[in-house]
């Protein structure tokens, strides 16, 4: 008979293999418990342990994680909203054997599952992963990544351009047609859906697509540019795949997929299904910052981002480098890690939104540089001179801020440009 006790998964002496999946967590453990107590329980309760000591007859494989680092640190308490807290850097690496080749749902219940929850610590926070070439590899990662530019756009090195139209919900299929018009021969390159639009009897799925795909060959027509749509497929099980079906057969480019909302598996099945037709996935991320926000619990968006990469997205929303009207967590290192080596995986485009308006992107494109998506929704809709003007200036500002040029400068030659600046300033 073999004793497994929670002791048995503390060794700071151990050495990662290069086939382990290293986690770093943020852990403060309970008012009770010392803290290699509680980083040998997040080792033990995310691999083969539980809270009594086992009696295993014969020989099992041993799939056991190991705590090997536990170090002082603090979180919080730089951006508002946040406390100042005071716990432990654990570092947990785990077997390869442990995990489902190509199975992020199993991956997810190990290293993000019952520990999130275990009362042994008052806070736990997923930090970062390093993923091993055989688990990395083992997902097929985005089929295009941030080559999808040159794939679908002939945008050269700027940003290129999404707008989401507003009221997100409640216009009729024929508005919301319309206003992606008036963006796209704005200048704009792609129309996206708001999250909450999918399939309402005010703005059918079907109906918008064809329509909105016969807009684009219209706006592209009109301004010999290349234009498309990120039209949100989100729905339970096969109906997304039907939805994927229908993007290819209408002739789209591109689907978008509420990537957090749906569920990794979902994402998954996606992303097989795109590689029959050729098409390219967004990501949007509602619901992220229910694991994200805070910086002393739950998973953070780095790791989500990472996820997203694994399973196959082309792009996803990473936020605003703190200029929009979101909470972000460390935007240009999120971006940075998006397009890190990960042994031959296509990269990923960022998309940078919420509360975006022309006047914040000569800042914006400071921070976090041109291979970007740019998206602003009241940013051009709520332009005084509406949708069509808003195109203009968002255009304007990305082309000024891609050349170098001062958006002063850029506002002097288009008048829509400086109306957007005399309303939202420039920061
Ligand atoms: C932006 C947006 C996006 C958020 C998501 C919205 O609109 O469409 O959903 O940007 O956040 O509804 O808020 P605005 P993130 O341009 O009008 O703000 O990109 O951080 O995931
Ligand atoms: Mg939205």
């Amino acid at each position: 008979m073999v004793g497994i006790t929670y002791e048995d998964f503390l060794d700071r002496s151990y050495e990662p293999t290069a086939d382990d999946l290293v986690c770093r967590f943020y852990v403060e453990p309970a008012a009770d418990m010392d803290a290699e107590a509680a980083a040998s329980r997040v080792a033990s309760e995310s691999s083969n342990g539980t809270w009594a000591a086992l009696q295993v007859e014969g020989s099992v494989t041993d799939l056991s994680a190991t705590a090997f680092d536990v170090e002082p640190t603090s979180v919080g308490g730089d951006t508002p909203g946040t406390d100042r807290r005071e716990g432990y850097d654990v570092g947990v690496a785990y077997p390869m054997a442990l995990f489902e080749p190509g199975s992020m749902p199993q991956v997810l219940s190990c290293i993000a599952g019952n520990i999130l929850g275990m009362k042994a610590v008052d806070r736990i926070r997923l930090r970062d992963c390093e993923w091993p070439e055989p688990l990395a590899t083992s997902f097929p990662g985005p089929a295009y990544g941030s080559a999808v530019r040159d794939r679908v756009f002939d945008a050269g090195d700027r940003p290129i351009t999404a707008t989401v139209p507003k009221p997100k919900v409640g216009l009729s299929t024929d508005q919301h047609v319309e206003v992606g018009y008036q963006a796209w021969t704005g200048g704009i390159d792609l129309l996206k859906d708001d999250e909450n639009l999918t399939d309402q009897a005010f703005n059918p799925f079907h109906d918008r697509l064809t329509e909105s795909l016969d807009a684009r060959d219209r706006a592209e027509e009109e301004t010999g540019e290349r234009k498309s749509y990120l039209v949100n497929v989100t729905a339970p099980g096969g109906e997304m795949l039907d939805r994927v079906d229908a993007v290819a057969e209408a002739g789209g480019e591109y689907v978008m997929v509420d990537v957090v909302t749906c569920g990794w598996a979902a994402v998954q099945q996606v992303r097989e299904r795109c590689d029959r037709h050729g098409l390219a996935i967004h990501a949007h991320r509602a619901m992220h910052a229910g694991f994200d926000r805070l910086p002393d619990h739950g998973v953070s968006m780095r790791v989500i981002a990472q996820i997203a990469r694994l399973c196959g997205v082309d792009q996803i929303h990473t936020g605003t480098a703190d200029l929009g009207k979101l909470a972000n967590e460390d935007t240009a290192g999120i971006n940075e890690w998006l397009r890190s080596d990960l042994y031959g995986l296509a990269d990923v485009l960022p998309t940078a939104s919420g509360g975006l308006h022309p006047g914040l992107v000569p800042e914006l494109v400071d921070r976090l540089g041109t291979q970007l998506c740019i998206q602003a929704g009241g940013g051009i809709h709520g332009h005084p001179d509406g949708t069509h003007a808003g195109a203009k200036a968002l255009r304007a500002a990305v082309d000024a801020a891609a050349a170098g040029e001062d958006i002063e400068a850029a506002a002097e030659r288009e008048p829509a440009l400086a109306t957007a600046i005399e309303k939202w300033g420039t920061e």
